[in-house]
């Protein structure tokens, strides 16, 4: 995959003699794939890795992972495993059970993971030492084959290896907000990955290496369009675009999905109607489907924004959102496909509180949900804001699957130019407990389906890759492409261990390195909250674009667009009521969690002016005031960028030049971007509030209308 030049120099710590690897210049394309020789002292085993290869069968899929496998030993240790027959001393084994067992090595049993899942194991057979690879099908076993590769990556000894791993979850799909003009909505790494201007014809490299990427963390499927789809994606020339990638991305089994606008069949179809009841309509979309499973066989589906900023929808012929997803559902059931119908909609008429709108949508709908329809949920309730409680809906749709969708991409976190690992986000969010069968039932647990045995599950994640040379905009962002496959492998993964595993592939496994690194990943999410959004503030930023804070804005035509909607902040205090008094949004969740939410004592701080509207001389936990602890946040988050530029600085001896350079700068972009964030925000509140500053707390370097008449016409992403 790699082309980058190849110009070896070593880092100034080599010559200092600290031990420290040698760096090469590097461009970040090869994402956590690297393959570079481990340093001698980072081994933890020195003994033959790979010297053979022995591979049952040979589908596209196995060809991938032999491909990958002497690439990546190759690399690692200076020459690719040969192909053999044979199992000999140092093989590399791929293989189902029943081939394990005409090879000698013994009874397997695999019944627990599944179609997808695998097993690495080192054996000992006579004095042959063999690393095994197991699995129930081709998938499994290329899923495999990269695990091997990345805990080889990380340092781990090959010789004690022993796991066993079955995702969690059946649709690990990549959301692509990509326009056919190959602009990127909410996208923050250059243009769209997809040069549909050349496709078909045209099937260069990096669609091969972006499946090669996703299949090493499991992604299993990409929308390719954006949700906000234009019609022409489902003509016969963009479909024939989008073959021409699912041919590419086949044997990674990378199945590949579109946005479907609802009102296709009027625009490219010429009916008088888009309504799902309509006998023509359905027969549009079913012969739609036959067309694009003729190009496709193995389409995944249809993902679908419908009734959602201006996004036409069922609500527009008097149906229901279950009406249209069963619609689309009918066209692709008989193909196998599936329909991602998203619950996140935000139409007129909902001012009261728009957080209440998707359940007050799709909470009288469950059940009503065709078999192969699962309904895609954001994290929280509003959109991708720095911290958002759990969205309502998980624990109270037993009767629907419901599928998580994240934000990959920064739309509110700072573009691409912020570090900020999600890792602890996704974390926070899945690990929150719904109570929907009594304490312990989490949203992870909602999401795998395990509580009401759903048939489907799934995660989405809005991808946040583009044609950058580094794919993601900046080196730190690829953290949280890596942290989302594997929150989607398993729901219930540790932020922190992703941290420290991507840390030791992207850079080096020295842990003077990735252990002050993978702190400072681990702290930077909290670090955003505090310089944007603390104590469950939301939607602060920058109208349209959502560069920069705008706590200000008030005048825009809907009153959910605004900042002070969401913030409330007037002369007596700050927050969104929803308890009872207000908008009751509370009751939306199960009673042990509205009780806790209904009650600023036992709303845990963060989520505090999510839920209450506070006085500004109201006390906290701490003592302390509403007004004075959010000035102390916002003071946090920027001292907390101070802490890890400065971690940053010190680790010069284990990066390369460029990539080391391109971390630094961004971060001294983030701490003057907290830094106004936080002068701006105190200026405006405390113009409210008409608090002092709490002692040792510095004026905002310039006067409000100083901030407020900063615009950004060319912001990207929008
Ligand atoms: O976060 C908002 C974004 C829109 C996006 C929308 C959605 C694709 O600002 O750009 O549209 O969410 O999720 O549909």
């Amino acid at each position: 995959m790699i082309t980058r030049a190849r110009i070896f120099f070593l880092s100034v710590a080599a010559l200092l003699g600290t031990g420290a690897t040698v760096a090469q210049a590097e461009d970040g394309y090869d994402l956590w794939l690297r393959y570079q020789p481990l340093a001698p002292a980072l081994r933890t085993d020195t003994a033959a890795r790979a010297t053979t290869l022995v591979v049952a069968g040979d589908s596209p899929t196995l060809q991938a992972a032999t491909a990958e496998l002497r690439r990546g030993f190759g690399a690692m240790d200076g020459a690719a495993p040969t192909i053999t027959a044979t199992v000999g001393d140092g093989a590399i084994v791929l293989a189902t059970p029943a081939r394990a067992a005409t090879l000698g090595l013994g009874t397997i049993d695999l019944a627990d993971l599944g179609q997808d899942g695998f097993l690495i194991k080192a054996m000992t057979i006579g004095s042959r030492r063999v690393t095994l690879v197991a699995a129930n099908s081709d998938i499994g076993l290329l899923y495999g084959a990269f695990r091997l590769l990345e805990t080889v990556e990380q340092g781990l000894p090959m010789a004690s290896l022993d796991i066993r791993s079955a995702p969690k979850l059946q649709l690990r799909v990549l959301d692509h907000w990509d326009n056919l003009d190959r602009t990127v909505e909410r996208g923050y790494a250059g243009q769209s990955i997809w040069d549909w201007w050349t496709l078909p014809d045209w099937k260069g490299p990096r669609y091969t290496d972006y499946a090669r990427a996703n299949a090493s963390i499991g992604i299993n499927g990409a929308v390719l369009n954006n949700v906000n789809a234009k019609p022409e994606s489902l003509t016969a020339p963009y479909i024939a675009k989008a073959a021409a990638l699912a041919d590419v991305f086949r044997p990674y089994c990378i199945k590949v999905y579109l946005s479907a606008r609802f009102t296709a069949p009027m625009e490219i179809g010429g009916l008088k109607t888009a309504d799902p009841l309509d006998p023509q309509v359905r027969a549009w979309w079913a012969a739609k489907a036959n067309e694009i499973y003729r190009a496709i066989p193995d389409f995944g589906g249809f993902l679908v924004k419908a009734n959602s900023e201006g996004q036409p929808g069922p609500q527009d012929y008097n149906r229901t959102h279950a009406d249209g997803a069963n619609m689309l559902a009918a066209a692709v059931r008989p193909h196998g496909g599936i329909i991602m119908y998203r619950a996140f909609v935000y139409e007129k008429g909902q001012a009261e509180d728009r957080a209440r709108q998707a359940y007050d949508d799709f909470k009288p709908l469950d059940g009503q949900f065709a078999a192969n329809v699962i309904v895609q949920v954001k994290n929280g309730a509003i959109d991708f804001q720095p911290r958002e409680p759990f969205h309502p809906l998980f624990g109270r749709m037993p009767k629907t699957p419901l599928m998580m969708e994240f934000q990959i991409t920064k739309e509110y976190l700072g573009f691409a130019t912020h570090l900020v690992y999600l890792g602890p986000l996704f974390e926070e969010t899945l690990a929150s407990d719904t109570y929907e069968q009594g304490r312990g039932s989490t949203v992870a647990k909602v999401v795998e389906g395990t509580l009401d045995h759903q048939r489907l599950t799934g995660m989405a994640g809005i991808a946040n890759i583009g044609s950058d040379r580094n794919w993601t905009g900046a080196t730190f962002n690829q953290a949280n492409w890596y942290a989302f496959g594997r929150f989607a492998w398993d729901p219930q993964s540790s932020a922190r261990t992703i941290a420290d595993e991507w840390a030791a592939m992207t850079f080096t496994p020295d842990p003077r390195f990735v252990r002050p690194v993978t702190d400072m990943m681990m702290a930077s999410r909290e670090a955003a909250v505090d310089y944007m959004t603390p104590l469950g503030l939301a939607h602060q930023m920058g109208t349209g674009h959502h560069y920069g804070p705008a706590p200000w804005v008030g005048t825009l035509a809907r009153p959910e667009w605004n900042p002070t909607y969401y913030a409330q902040a007037n002369a007596d205090g700050i927050g969104f009521d929803r308890t009872a008094r207000g908008s009751n949004a509370v009751a939306q969740y199960l009673p042990p969690v509205a009780a806790m939410f209904a009650d600023p004592a036992k709303t845990p701080e963060r989520y505090l002016l999510w839920f209450h509207h506070m006085p500004w001389p109201a006390r906290l936990a701490s003592g302390d005031t509403v007004w004075n602890t959010l000035v102390h946040h916002y003071d946090r988050g920027v001292a907390a960028v101070g802490d890890m530029q400065r971690t940053w600085a010190a680790m010069a001896p284990y990066v390369d030049a460029d990539r080391f350079a391109e971390a630094r700068t961004f971060l001294d972009i983030q701490h003057n971007e907290a830094k106004w964030w936080r002068d701006a925000s105190i200026a405006y509140f405390g113009s409210i509030s008409r608090q002092p500053l709490p002692s040792g707390a510095v004026q905002p370097d310039h006067p409000l209308d100083y901030y407020e008449a900063l615009t950004f016409p060319f912001a990207p992403g929008h």
